[in-house]
């Protein structure tokens, strides 16, 4: 298939653009390298030594034969480029990664906010809207969030997407399927929860093939592609605004910094490797929605940890510290989480769990470049609430 992947080289877009091409599928990345300069913003950088986008597709192309062009605009903002691409190239599926996707980041400031709200949302309609205006049949796939539902259960599993409900009406019961409430916990999640509206409104007016992914927290840095050569590494972000929890604390551990464990430590939060990821877009890619079918939603999440629990078996397999830490969110000190996954499962997704193998490997790079870590930069300073 051809596919555009926007925002192609970021810690997902990267390693999931090598991994299509690998199977065979004409990749197009498009890219403003925001990440990029993100880093610079905040004076820090990924602990491994990420290359320039020209040399990463130049690797690509040598060590595979296989051309991956790119695209260097911002999604959201240069809406004729976009348009055009998509005309030009008559993609088959475009995959839109190309959203601000940092929670404390997201809540740094009203300027950051901002940018997060804007380039988020636009980014979305903009694809929507050119997907329309191309009249071409182009399925697309988005990256969405757990955190859109909030992480409260109300006693019941999550479903995928939908939530069943009875409505009393003059005449009588009806059941209907409604889109499970939002609750998000940051202005990213926000955003997240606002793009599902615009899914459901360019379905139902203009009929267009979507599938929305709600995914877990990410942990893991290298798939198969990016492991083949040092020159095509994906990053790892350790900082207080882009590092995850789990990536975090092996991180942690691995250059003796006590483990930040928020407050109690009793949040309970769904988890993927980054190359299931890989795998769910594929999955997600060979099985389109059909002509006049809802938005498909997909929980794309392997299993749920709460955060003291992955902070006390570092500690035992590591000989880690752990800090208690006053939780600078606005969140919940406990909750349970039970995920329905149903979906990837039946489609053949064959999940990698948390192991002392894959944890291995992250713990060795975390090692292999723990002198490109500024310890300063581990502390989260974002406050949700000054
Ligand atoms: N946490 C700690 N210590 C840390 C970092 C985080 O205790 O050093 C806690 C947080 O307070 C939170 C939980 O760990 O309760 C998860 O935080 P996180 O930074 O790992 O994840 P989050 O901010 O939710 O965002 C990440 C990705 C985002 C994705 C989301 C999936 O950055 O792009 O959408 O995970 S989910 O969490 O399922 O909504």
């Amino acid at each position: 298939m051809k596919v555009i992947i926007l925002g192609g080289d970021g810690f997902c877009g990267w390693p999931n653009a090598l991994y299509l091409s690998k199977q065979g599928h004409d990749v197009i990345l498009v890219d403003n390298l925001s990440r990029r300069a993100i880093d610079l913003e905040l004076e820090v950088d990924s602990l491994t030594p990420i290359r320039p986008i020209g040399e990463r597709l130049k690797v690509w192309k040598e060590l595979t034969g296989k051309e991956i062009k790119f695209h260097n605009f911002t999604v959201g903002k240069q809406y004729h480029r976009l348009l055009t691409l998509i005309k030009d190239e008559k993609p088959d599926a475009i995959i839109h990664f190309a959203e601000q996707r940092a929670a404390p980041y997201s809540m740094k400031s009203a300027s950051h906010k901002r940018y997060t709200v804007n380039n988020n949302l636009n980014a979305t309609n903009d694809v929507l809207a050119a997907i329309v205006e191309s009249g071409l049949d182009v399925h697309l796939i988005h990256l969405g969030t757990m955190g859109v539902y909030g992480y409260g259960t109300a006693g019941m599993q999550i479903p995928e997407g939908y939530l069943k409900v009875k409505i009393d009406t003059p005449a009588g019961e009806s059941e209907q399927e409604i889109l499970y409430p939002t609750n998000p916990g940051s202005i990213y999640h926000m955003t997240k929860s606002q793009d599902q509206l615009f899914f459901h409104f360019y379905n139902k007016n203009d009929g267009l093939k979507i599938t929305d992914l709600h995914q877990g927290i990410v942990w893991g840095t290298q798939t198969d592609e990016t492991r083949m050569d040092e020159r095509l590494i994906n990053r790892f972000d350790y900082d207080g605004d882009y590092g995850t929890v789990l990536n975090r604390f092996i991180m942690q551990a691995a250059v003796e910094y006590p483990m930040t464990v928020h407050g109690t430590g009793g949040q309970t939060r769904a988890f993927i490797h980054i190359s299931d990821t890989c795998r769910c877009i594929e999955l997600a890619l060979n099985n389109p929605p059909k002509t006049g079918d809802r938005v498909n939603i997909l929980n794309q999440m392997t299993e749920t940890h709460r955060v003291r629990d992955l902070a006390k078996m570092i500690e035992e397999k590591m000989g880690a510290e752990i800090a208690f830490l006053e939780n600078p969110r606005n969140e919940a000190d406990e909750n349970d989480l039970h995920v329905a996954n149903d979906r990837f499962l039946g489609l053949g997704l064959n999940p990698i769990k948390l192991d002392e193998g894959v944890m291995d490997e992250v713990r060795e790079i975390a090692s292999k470049y723990a002198d490109r870590c500024d310890k300063s930069k581990i502390p989260c300073v974002s406050l949700w609430k000054s």
